[in-house]
């Protein structure tokens, strides 16, 4: 195996407050490709733990090309890019050329794959986008780059090259002071050749998933390292890996980058591993890393019920302690009722449900095909089997009219959601690149906005536009503490509850119940303040008064928020 030439990085989140780090399976995908073919990378992920300073992250980045360079090596970092990440990635590219300009600079994922013209236009420190899904492309690229770099004829290359998607020339060498390297041939990658961008045609996508590699997870931090899950029904912690069963979904939801990212490449829209692959990783991450629950973070993972059934049961039969999670949609949750008690026995703990409304016109404006009732069944469903429901919601869109407001919080209420954290008031559409919504509202509205960014839009009704306000005053305002609190007891409470029930069992209480109880209904208080806020604003915009001209409100929150966390913290010292 060659020496590690190649850096791939999950880059810093600084914008996301609900992001809570797992382990960066795109990177690490990628890692298992290289591999495979003989070639070794390095992985850092750039958010365990929170979000790492740039400065720490340029650092590390720093160290490897110059090491790379100490072995006669010719460096390339390769980084992933979602639309929140851009103006980070931007920095680190620029970083990396400061400090070596023929690095090779190659960004992947969502928004290479939406806006790769715009990146490298707007971006002269990145040389290459990568669409769509990557582990070919990037063995392509390394074996290219490692050939082009020590002057070896690439064996990588076909004997004919492919026809490019974009008008270009001949091969010709790259702009001055990079290293000239000519991509044409490679699928799914934009580069620039001269002065000109040449996109190359797309890759398709991969239908034969049970053929890669399994994510190259011993490159990152251990799963030690990764918040545990608390798994309450069992009365233990558990280490929580996530995992990949499946790619793509075959619905058209407007808000969703999924269409876009795998309807580039064309082909089919959903591809499921087999069972027997995806038990065999389960196996391995038990009995190699110690997990005991499993977190499909699929696209979609019950896009077949009777596959995801046979998944977990066939692990099951290995004897294994293990819980798991999904995420799918409340009509198939619907369609497939009769799998849930099986599912439940097998270990289900939660569902991440795209619930997205309480309103049946802004289900229907953001193409989601399911209906108020078809929600309101696939949280009884989940409920009856003893299944938590982790709620998707879109509080605002585009469209939403004040009537579509109270429908949602009317649903929240009636379901039990008021207090819901993370919250569902603070929810709002947003105009991602690569989504259907972005596109029609730059042909309804008329809108243009920058790529980069989430496009800006106002929502049609005025009274709207107010209650967002109210409700962004007090993230502006009282965020920071209020998130700081909650996190604080979302992620205590349950592990005080299971070692409440492991020293029960002990029979040595040293945790008291009545203390247990007392916090659990401070988190509630907590986290009902903006649910409230959001009720009192409504009921006065309804009645035609302007919130601009009641500032009680958030000083009342703002007064609430300070009494909860007294109360909390003189309930904390006895049981922490
Ligand atoms: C798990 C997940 C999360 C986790 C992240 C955990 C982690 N450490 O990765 C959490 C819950 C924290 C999260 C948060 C958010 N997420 Co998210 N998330 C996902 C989800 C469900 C799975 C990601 C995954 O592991 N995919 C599997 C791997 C194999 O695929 P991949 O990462 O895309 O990598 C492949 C290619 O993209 C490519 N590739 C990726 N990177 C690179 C780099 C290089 C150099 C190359 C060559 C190729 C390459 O090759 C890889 C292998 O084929 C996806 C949807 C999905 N199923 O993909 C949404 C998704 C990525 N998330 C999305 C969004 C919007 C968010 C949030 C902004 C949500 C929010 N408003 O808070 C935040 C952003 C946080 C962030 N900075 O990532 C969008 C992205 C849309 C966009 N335009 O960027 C997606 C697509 C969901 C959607 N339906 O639209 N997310
Ligand atoms: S069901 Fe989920 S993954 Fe599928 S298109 Fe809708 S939001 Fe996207």
């Amino acid at each position: 195996m060659t020496l590690p030439e190649l850096l791939l990085i999950s880059p810093p989140d600084y914008q996301t407050r609900e992001f809570r780090g797992a382990q960066p399976l795109g990177i690490a995908y990628l890692a298992a490709a290289l591999r495979a073919a003989g070639m070794a990378a390095e992985l850092l992920d750039a958010n365990l733990g929170g979000p790492m300073p740039l400065e720490q992250v340029t650092q590390q980045v720093s160290r490897f090309v110059a090491g790379v360079r100490q072995r006669g090596g010719r460096p390339a970092v390769g980084i992933s890019m979602v639309s929140q990440v851009v103006d980070t990635v931007a920095a680190l590219a620029e970083h990396i050329k400061a400090a070596d300009p023929q690095a090779l600079v190659i960004v992947g994922g969502y928004h290479p794959t939406f806006a790769d013209r715009e990146i490298l236009e707007d971006y002269p420190a990145i040389d290459l986008c990568v669409r769509g899904e990557g582990e070919q492309t990037i063995v392509e690229l390394m074996q290219h780059w490692q050939q082009a770099a020590t002057g070896q004829p690439d064996l990588s290359r076909p004997s004919v090259s492919v026809p490019p998607s974009s008008s270009q020339s001949p091969s010709a060498p790259c702009r001055e002071g990079v290293f000239p390297v000519d991509w044409g041939h490679i699928l799914g990658v934009t580069w620039r050749q001269g002065e000109e961008i040449v996109v190359n045609p797309s890759r398709p996508n991969n239908t034969a998933l049970d053929a890669l590699p399994f994510p190259a997870r011993d490159l990152l931090p251990p799963l030690q390292a990764y918040a545990p899950y608390a798994d309450t029904v069992a009365g233990k912690m558990r280490l929580k890996a996530s995992m990949i069963s499946s790619r793509g979904c075959p619905f058209h939801c407007n808000f969703c980058a999924i269409i876009a990212f795998y309807g580039d490449a064309g082909g089919m829209a959903w591809r499921g591993r087999s069972v027997d692959n995806v038990v065999a990783e389960m196996v391995e991450l038990a009995e190699r890393d110690g997990a005991s629950h499993f977190e499909f973070q699929d696209d979609n993972f019950f896009v077949q019920p009777k596959r995801a059934l046979a998944i977990v049961q066939q692990y099951a039969a290995t004897g294994r302690d293990f819980s798991f999670a999904f995420l799918t949609r409340p009509d198939q949750v619907v369609k497939g009722e009769r799998y849930f008690p099986a599912l439940r026995q097998a270990g289900l703990r939660y569902v991440s449900v795209g619930i997205e409304s309480g309103s049946d016109a802004s289900l229907v404006r953001m193409v989601k095909q399911t209906g108020v009732e078809v929600n309101r069944r696939a949280l009884e469903i989940l409920h009856n089997n003893d299944v938590a429901a982790q709620v998707e919601f879109i509080m605002f869109e585009p469209g939403s009219l004040l009537e579509d407001l109270q429908a949602n919080l009317h649903f929240i209420e009636q379901q039990g959601l008021f207090g819901y954290f993370p919250p569902l008031v603070f929810t709002c559409l947003l105009l991602m690149p690569g989504t259907p919504a972005r596109s029609q509202m730059e042909q309804e509205r008329g809108l243009t906005g920058n790529i980069h960014q989430v496009l800006p839009y106002d929502f049609i009704d005025p009274q709207v536009t107010e209650v967002f306000q109210l409700l962004n005053d007090f993230r502006r305002r009282l965020g920071d503490p209020w998130y700081e609190l909650a996190f604080k007891l979302l992620d205590g409470l349950p592990a005080l509850e299971i070692g409440l029930q492991q020293e029960q069992a002990a029979a040595s209480g040293s945790i008291s119940p009545r203390h247990l109880a007392q916090l659990k209904l401070e988190f509630f208080a907590l986290t009902r303040i903006p649910y409230q806020l959001l009720r009192e604003g409504l009921d006065l915009v309804a009645q035609g008064q302007s919130l601009a001209e009641r500032p009680e409100l958030l000083a009342k929150a703002e007064a609430e928020l300070a009494e909860v966390s007294r109360r909390v913290q003189l309930l904390l010292p006895p049981v922490s």
